[in-house]
């Protein structure tokens, strides 16, 4: 993998077309952010550029980002496929693992990134991709619209929790205030983003907190939400954002855990941390990765033996 800097990057794509860009399953408002905004600032350059996705948008995410622009296949001509925000090339989802070994350029931040492009730009110190996307555009001197800034001032905030995770740098709130200049409806953003909760949702987080387990002295809290309780409350995977972030909010917990069940003995662990202790390091030991305060990783077994596995994990590192 060769590592690219931001101006070999803006070159690397302005001599090049007929770009495909890929974003992560399940996607979140930072691969969203990245996707939409890099592929409209490349069409508005004059080149054809498409973005696909494993999955759709969750509804929150709807209202920014049109739904109907996103596919999980294409039938356009492809030169350049271009990752945003995809740390591993296994998070592409089964959909778009066509292109795992297709994929000529990969932009991300995650400190865990796995390099499977031939040409990569990777920036660990950006707490949100949408950030290296800006610094990318004004490189291209690509016109960054208020439609742009929408898009990378909303992933911006997704990956930063609107600025309290301790991944924010000066950086971060530089880019957001330029955002914000540009045209950036943050309030608006933030509001959608961020407060409104569905009915459905909040049935869920009370059914779910009613279960909510304390470990370590009460340093890590502990909840399960089984497909079974999804399929009662209706409420889709790429609704549970807010229920992720809960248990880490309670007051001496240092690592919230949040166990989703995706098939009969499949679970994808979520892990948030208060930024004392690198979750990504305890979810490495299982195959997973991501930041120092979010990390994931997915286990097999039963429940049982899914939390003690974890359990004992946690447990090691205090
Ligand atoms: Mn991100």
């Amino acid at each position: 993998m060769i590592e690219l800097t931001i101006r070999e990057t803006a070159d690397f794509l302005l001599n090049r077309d007929h770009f495909l860009i890929l974003c992560h399953r399940n996607p979140d408002g930072d691969t969203l952010g990245s996707g939409y905004a890099l592929r409209n600032a490349l069409r508005a350059l004059g080149k054809q550029a498409q973005l696909i996705c494993n999955d759709l948008p969750g509804r929150k995410f709807s209202y920014l980002f049109p739904t109907e622009e996103l596919k999980s296949h294409t039938d356009a001509r492809i030169e350049t496929v271009v990752s945003v925000d995809v740390a591993d090339c296994n998070l592409l989802g089964s959909a778009l693992s066509v292109y795992q070994n297709r994929i000529d350029l990969a932009i991300d931040h995650h400190r865990s990134h796995r390099p499977f492009a031939p040409f990569a730009l990777v920036d660990k110190n950006a707490a949100a991709n949408c950030e290296i996307i800006y610094r990318l555009l004004l490189e291209m001197k690509a016109e960054i619209t208020k439609e742009l800034a929408d898009f990378l001032y909303a992933g911006i905030m997704t990956d930063t929790g609107c600025f309290c995770y301790r991944n924010v740098t000066p950086a971060t709130h530089r880019i957001a205030a330029d955002l914000i200049a540009l045209g950036a409806d943050f309030g608006e953003i933030n509001h959608q983003l961020f407060e409104v909760i569905s009915q459905r949702e909040l049935l869920l987080q009370k059914k779910v907190l009613e279960d909510l387990t304390y470990h370590c002295g009460g340093k890590v809290a502990m909840i399960t939400i089984t497909l079974d309780l999804l399929h009662k409350t209706k409420v889709s995977e790429s609704e549970l954002d807010g229920i992720t972030a809960l248990p880490r909010k309670i007051e001496g917990v240092e690592i919230g855990i949040v166990i989703k069940q995706r098939g009969e003995e499949e679970y994808k662990i979520s892990m948030r941390s208060s930024g004392l202790i690198d979750v990504s390091k305890i979810c490495e030991k299982f195959q997973g990765g991501g930041h120092v305060g979010a990390a994931g990783c997915t286990l097999y077994g039963d429940l049982d033996s899914v939390k003690e596995r974890l359990l004992y994990a946690v447990e090691e590192v205090f």
